[in-house]
Parts: structure tokens; C-alpha cells; sequence
């Protein structure tokens, strides 16, 4: 893939909310040109845009969804890993055992970020959540960040997991949080320093 390549981004969160965010960013990194395509949650998704969807073959109907060369992939992490895929690996240790480490933060990252969305559009409660379940996972992803020399999780090489725990530290609910976990505050310093993210980051 070149840098010139369009993809088109579906998510129903605007800007860099969400499971959208990590795509964005990695994008941004890259410096790959996208469409991004703000889908409303409650009426348009469920009611016009799912059912399309489906009927044109697509099986999986949840957001986010990449459009690339007229085929349709979904997935966060399995989008991340085929994005850096395209884009030589950029976003991949060459390593197999990094890249297990890569994926194995990637898929505990989105159990946190599902967590968030229980309290947050469930629940209706996040008090409780910051209160009861918080601190389990700042000390959990601090831990995976002190393994390697970082400040990324594989080490000093960025890849897809970086992007996604950093949106997964910038919900407002976490954001102030993140003070005390010196790993995470030094990868959040190392994303915010990318220069391609320096705009970016000034919209989280
Ligand atoms: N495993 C999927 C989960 C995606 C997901 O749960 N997306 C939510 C929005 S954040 C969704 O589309 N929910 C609609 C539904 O479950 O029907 C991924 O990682 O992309």
C-alpha cells in the first residue's frame, strides 16, 4: 500500500473516540490518506446503515469498518494488523515473540476499552467503574509497559498496540488518572512526541 491509497474509515464515534481512534491514529502515523465517515449511533447504524451492510455480504455488522480497494474489513485489532500488514509491517515486530506480546496488549486493550463502554453507555456508571475497576487496569497495562525497554510495549519500535492503549488512556474518564503510572505516562509522552501526531493529539 502507498501512501496515496484511500481508505475509507466507518465509526460510530466522531473524531478519535472509541475503537475508531486507534485506526486513525495509525493511519495518521503512517501518513496514509483516509475517509473518515462519522456513522450516528442510535437511528442511522442500526436502522439503515447495518442493514446494507448485510444485505451486500458483509456479515460483520459492528464498527469500525475499513473500505479498502472495494472490499470491506472489520475488527479493530484485526484491521490494525492488517493495515500494518499492507504498509510492510511497519506496525509489527519482527519478532514472534513480540508480535504475540503485540497482540496479547492489543486484545487486553480492548477488554478495558469494553469495559469503559459497560459503565459508559450501559451501566450509566462510571463513578463505580473508577472506583471498583480503574486501578486494576492502569496497574495492569503500567506492568506490560515496564517488560521491554520501552517506551513502547515492544520496546523502543512503536506498533498497533501503542496506538490503541494511548485512546484507551485518553477517555475522560481515565485521562487524569494516568499520573501515577509512570510507563504509561511515558508512552503517552513518546505518542504525543510522533510527528505526525503532534496535531492530533491536541484533538483527544
Ligand atoms: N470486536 C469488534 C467489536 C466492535 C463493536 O462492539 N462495535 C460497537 C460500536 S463501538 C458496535 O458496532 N455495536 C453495535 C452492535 O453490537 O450491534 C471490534 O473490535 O471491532
Amino acid at each position: 500500500m502507498t501512501d496515496s491509497i484511500a481508505v475509507s474509515l466507518y465509526y460510530i464515534l466522531p473524531e478519535y473516540g472509541g475503537l475508531g481512534g486507534p485506526i486513525r491514529l495509525m493511519l495518521d502515523d503512517a501518513g496514509v490518506f483516509y475517509v473518515f465517515n462519522y456513522i450516528e449511533y442510535y437511528e442511522e447504524f442500526p436502522n439503515k446503515v447495518k442493514p446494507r451492510w448485510i444485505e451486500e455480504g458483509h456479515p460483520f455488522d459492528c464498527a469500525p469498518m475499513i473500505e479498502l480497494y472495494e472490499k470491506r474489513y472489520s475488527g479493530t485489532q484485526p484491521i490494525l494488523r492488517f493495515l500494518s500488514k499492507k504498509l510492510n509491517n511497519k506496525y509489527t515486530p519482527d519478532d514472534l515473540d513480540l508480535e504475540q506480546y503485540v497482540d496479547a496488549t492489543t486484545d487486553y486493550a480492548a477488554d478495558w476499552i469494553q469495559a469503559y463502554f459497560n459503565a459508559a453507555y450501559r451501566t450509566l456508571n462510571v463513578k463505580e467503574y473508577q472506583q471498583n475497576d480503574l486501578k486494576r487496569y492502569l496497574e495492569r497495562f503500567d506492568r506490560i509497559y515496564s517488560v521491554h525497554e520501552g517506551p513502547y510495549a515492544a520496546g523502543q519500535k512503536i506498533s498497533y498496540c501503542d496506538f490503541f492503549v494511548y485512546i484507551v488512556l485518553m477517555v475522560d474518564a481515565h485521562k487524569e488518572y494516568i499520573k501515577d503510572y509512570p510507563y504509561l505516562v511515558a508512552l503517552a509522552k513518546a505518542i504525543e512526541s510522533r510527528p505526525n501526531l503532534q496535531n492530533v493529539v491536541k484533538q483527544l
